[in-house]
């Protein structure tokens, strides 16, 4: 039997709904006497190395599940579940991790931070009984992340080609950590799950792998795959595209300058429609609930999140770190907050302590007032007085992972995103920015995403009208030498 520890932090549901799909059955594990029966274990988490590491000595749960890993039983770390392997991080320098595994954790040096989005994993073992037996010499996985383990850590089992090298995974005997999210990494994530549930017992590719697979060589390939052609013009981070679900009475709709909502399906279709063609993220927002001051859609969430393989981003309504861990546990990997965040910003740093930054997601929707931007709450019909490019720098200074940055005089007019818009807002912090409003060609999204200097780029009329498909206006995007996944 899997068990699945239930420490409180995080993207539990996520994990269990990818067994579920697998047919695989599953215990969680709260306490050490549920570990009775598990003969193999896989850690999850989101959030703070701090925090996570408290909760699992408060359990009781850190010397038995040392114990299990150190008896040879399959064990998979999952984020910051890999993280947790390891002695100590530099997040909470002075917090003991599990010591399953030798080294520190350290920030990553890159911008924009957090490392969110999907990147090149290259492993380095692929033998029968690993991890990574039957997958390609690369794949792409989802990453959320501001903290790795170094590319040149002996006990590396994967490197990541992302915005830096970093572990992607790593091992030790039947102990694996992954840095990725499998259960949100498609069909490639699926298949490493399915392998970990047939994993032998004490076998692995035990400790030193990097060392035994040449890091040297594998890190200059690392290097060499940076440089391919299709990541001349930005490098070799992906740049995501985001189809844009925006929910009123149960239903998609969308409008234009947020106005005139039309009816455009039903979010559940919508989202699995999406996740098939290539999204590399969905995002819902509860248009609203702010307005009509209601609770975000659980229900809703529950079922959308049940229906994806990749990441679900939730927002509207939200206004309490109690109502994002509801929406976490109802399946949301990344929660966004708009009005709440204006009327009380120290939301966003109670978020981020409780969550970790790469939670939350600022929403900002912008109205051109004279020269700059001026943000608004309740779907943009209150004005704040406040200018854009300053609330964006707080709100990032308060540990926002993320903005998600609404042109509302472009929104839904198929114009072209705000270019000025988007670049001034993403010179000024240092958190990636989605750019949403305006989206009318795939050349539109290649252009914010260069010029505009976006991480990703949101778009809804063009995805739900049909007039172009994710895969197209990837393909264009790609082409105009952007790195995205296809
Ligand atoms: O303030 O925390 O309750 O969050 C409400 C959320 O709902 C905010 O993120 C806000 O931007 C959004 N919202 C509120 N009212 C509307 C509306 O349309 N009446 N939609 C609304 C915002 C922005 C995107 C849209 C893209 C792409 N819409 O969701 O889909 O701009 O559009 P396009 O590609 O068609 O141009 P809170």
């Amino acid at each position: 039997m899997i068990g699945i520890v239930d420490y409180g932090a995080g993207n539990l549901r996520n994990v269990q709904a990818a067994l579920d799909r697998l047919g695989s059955p599953w215990i969680s594990v709260a306490r050490p006497a549920d570990l009775r029966g598990v003969s193999r274990l896989i850690l999850p988490g989101v959030g703070r190395f701090g925090a996570a590491s408290r909760r699992l000595r408060a359990a009781g749960l850190s010397a038995p599940l040392r114990e299990f890993a150190l008896s040879g039983h399959p064990f998979l770390g999952i984020c910051l579940g890999m993280q947790l392997l390891f002695a100590d991080s530099e997040e909470d320098p002075g917090e003991a991790g599990l010591g399953i595994l030798e080294g520190r954790v350290r920030r990553l040096e890159t911008k924009p931070l957090p490392h969110i989005g999907w990147a090149t994993v290259a492993p380095l073992v692929r033998g029968p009984d690993t991890l990574f037996a039957e997958l390609p010499e690369r794949f792409d996985a989802y990453f959320a992340h501001t903290f790795a383990v170094p590319a040149d850590d002996p006990q590396a089992a994967a490197l990541a080609l992302g915005p830096v090298p970093f572990a992607a995974a790593v091992a030790r005997g039947a102990t694996w950590g992954v840095q990725f999210h499998p259960e949100k990494s498609s069909e490639w994530g699926r298949r490493i799950l399915a392998r970990f549930t047939t994993l032998p017992e004490g076998a692995g590719a035990g400790g030193g792998i990097a060392a035994a697979a040449g890091l040297g060589g594998a890190l200059s390939m690392a290097a060499g795959r940076c440089a391919t052609p299709d990541m001349a013009a930005t490098g070799p981070r992906m740049r995501r595209i985001i189809p844009c679900l925006d929910i009123k009475r149960g239903r998609v709709v969308k409008g234009v300058r947020f106005r005139d909502l039309r009816d455009a399906g039903d979010p559940v279709e919508r989202a699995g429609a999406y996740d098939r063609e290539g999204a590399d993220e969905v995002c819902l927002l509860d248009v609203s609930a702010s307005q009509e001051e209601r609770r975000p859609l659980l229900d809703l969430v529950g079922r959308v999140a049940a229906r994806l393989t990749v990441p679900f981003t939730v927002g509207g309504g939200v206004r309490t770190v109690e109502e994002m861990r509801a929406l976490l546990l109802a399946g949301a990997d990344r929660v966004s907050i708009g009005t709440a965040a204006c009327e009380d910003p120290s939301l966003i740093s109670r978020a981020a302590a409780a969550f970790g930054s790469q939670f939350v997601i600022v929403s900002i929707d912008a109205r051109g007032r004279g020269d700059g931007f001026e943000a608004t709450t309740h779907g943009g019909r209150r004005g704040t007085g406040r200018d854009v490019v300053e609330w964006a720098s707080e709100a990032a200074r308060l540990g926002a992972g993320e903005i998600l940055l609404n042109a509302m005089d472009a929104d839904g007019t198929r114009g072209g995103y705000d270019m000025a818009l988007t670049r001034s807002v993403a010179r000024a912090v240092t958190i990636p920015v989605i750019a949403s409003g305006g989206a009318g060609t795939p050349a539109d999204m290649a252009r914010v995403l260069l010029e505009g200097e976006a991480d990703a780029a949101l778009a809804a009329s063009i995805f739900h009208d049909g007039s172009v498909t994710i895969r197209q206006a990837k393909e264009a995007i790609r082409l105009a030498g952007i790195r995205v996944r296809l």
